[in-house]
């Protein structure tokens, strides 16, 4: 194993290997023998230190990628966060928007007194929101703070296929405590989205994931522009993530039980403040592996954009079905005054741990009305007010 040749293909015939031996089999479905024609390896997370130099492995580490290390985050040493942090602002080197990403443990708090053990980007669920203009130049300075190797793939955007961040194909994994430089230009226009690409079923679920907006040169003007990210979660009684200990055989999507937007859950969801007459348009963003269809009460929402482009004839809609990692952008005139729910329609997803109101759910909100409920609490003398 110490001749490179070809590296695609000694990549691949490690992968191969070494996936035989431990039978990782959902990894090796994709990968037939054929060297050539094999798709990308997915590499396990890994307890190995730190290798020196660039944050690039050796050889040898390669190897060792694919035992599949079950983790456990001691949570007495990982922080609790509860609240996201503003969009993330880039500091400005040679005409390019540098960005600070650091991925770690933490705590999440899906809602008061509530945590899950999560990855996050910046010490938060999802990571910090991204916005810039098309045509931007883009520089994000990575450091990977996690237990286990990670890369960061920009979903959707046309970056470089070097930028790509495929573990094993496009980029080596970044070792616990290193850093890796992700630059490309911003473009097209859109809502997309950043994960983690490397034990990516495992990694995406414990929330490395954020929002990544560029914004159009001639795209219309809305006086609010919300980003709604969905995810979802299996949460043990005791707090700890249900990728905890488990490999992916031992994974059953169904037992998810805690529904997020943007990293909360209903009642700790951030509704969507408007004023009469606004141009609003909300960006759904799928990061969970269930397919949710969002439903707005009230009235119908024009949907003006899939997975970040402009849909050449816009529909109506009060019901929009958001696959995995799909982005539907839609609009609407805040003309209707009141409190008007916003939910996913699995009405099991509007549950925390299937208690009913939770998850999935916010509201539109016009600024200053109350609504009848409000009134009704008010008369009795209780206290009102929203999150
Ligand atoms: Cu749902």
């Amino acid at each position: 194993m110490k001749g490179r040749g070809s590296q695609t293909g000694f990549v691949v015939a490690v992968v191969v290997v070494v996936l035989a031996a431990v039978a990782v089999a959902k990894v090796a479905a994709g990968s037939d023998g054929d060297g050539d024609k094999t798709g990308p390896s997915q590499a396990a997370p890994t307890r190995s230190t730190a290798t020196e130099g660039d944050g690039h492995a050796d050889e040898g580490r390669k190897g060792e990628q694919a035992a599949a290390v079950p983790l456990e985050t001691d949570r007495a040493k990982t922080p609790v966060r509860s609240k996201a942090g503003p969009r993330l602002e880039p500091t400005i080197a040679d005409g390019v928007k540098v960005f600070a990403l650091t991925a770690e443990p933490v705590q999440w708090e899906l809602v008061p007194g509530k945590t899950v053990t999560a990855w996050g980007y910046n010490g938060q669920v999802p990571g910090p929101e991204i916005w810039v203009n098309e045509g931007d130049k883009v520089r994000v300075e990575f450091t990977n703070k996690l237990p286990a190797p990670t890369v960061i793939h920009w979903h959707g955007i046309g970056v470089p296929n070097e930028m790509d961040g495929v573990p094993g194909m496009t980029q080596d994994p970044i070792d616990p405590g290193k850093s890796f430089t992700y630059e490309f230009e911003a473009k097209p226009s859109g809502t997309f989205w950043y994960h983690s690409h490397n034990d990516s079923a495992r990694q995406l679920d414990m929330g490395l994931s954020g929002a990544f907006m560029i914004k159009g040169k001639s795209e219309p003007k809305y006086d609010r522009d919300f980003v709604q990210l969905l995810d979802e979660w299996i949460r043990l009684p005791d707090g700890r993530n249900g990728w905890e200990g488990v490999g992916h055989a031992g994974h059953n999507p169904g037992e998810y039980n805690w529904f997020t937007i943007n990293g909360k859950s209903f009642p700790a969801t951030e509704n969507m403040m408007v004023k009469q007459g606004d141009r609003v348009r909300v960006r759904v963003i799928n990061a969970g592996y269930q397919a949710h269809p969002m439903h707005l009460h009230g009235k119908r929402m024009l949907v003006v954009a899939k997975d970040g482009a402009p849909l050449p004839a816009p529909y109506q809609a009060d019901t929009v079905l958001v696959g995995s990692g799909e982005r539907y952008d839609f609009e609407f005139l805040a003309d209707d005054p009141g409190a008007w729910m916003f939910h996913c329609h699995i009405l099991h997803h509007i549950g925390n741990d299937t208690v009913e109101p939770g998850g999935l759910m916010n509201f539109v909100i016009y600024e200053g009305y109350k609504n009848a409920y409000e009134r009704q609490k008010e008369a009795r003398g209780e206290k009102t007010g929203h999150q």
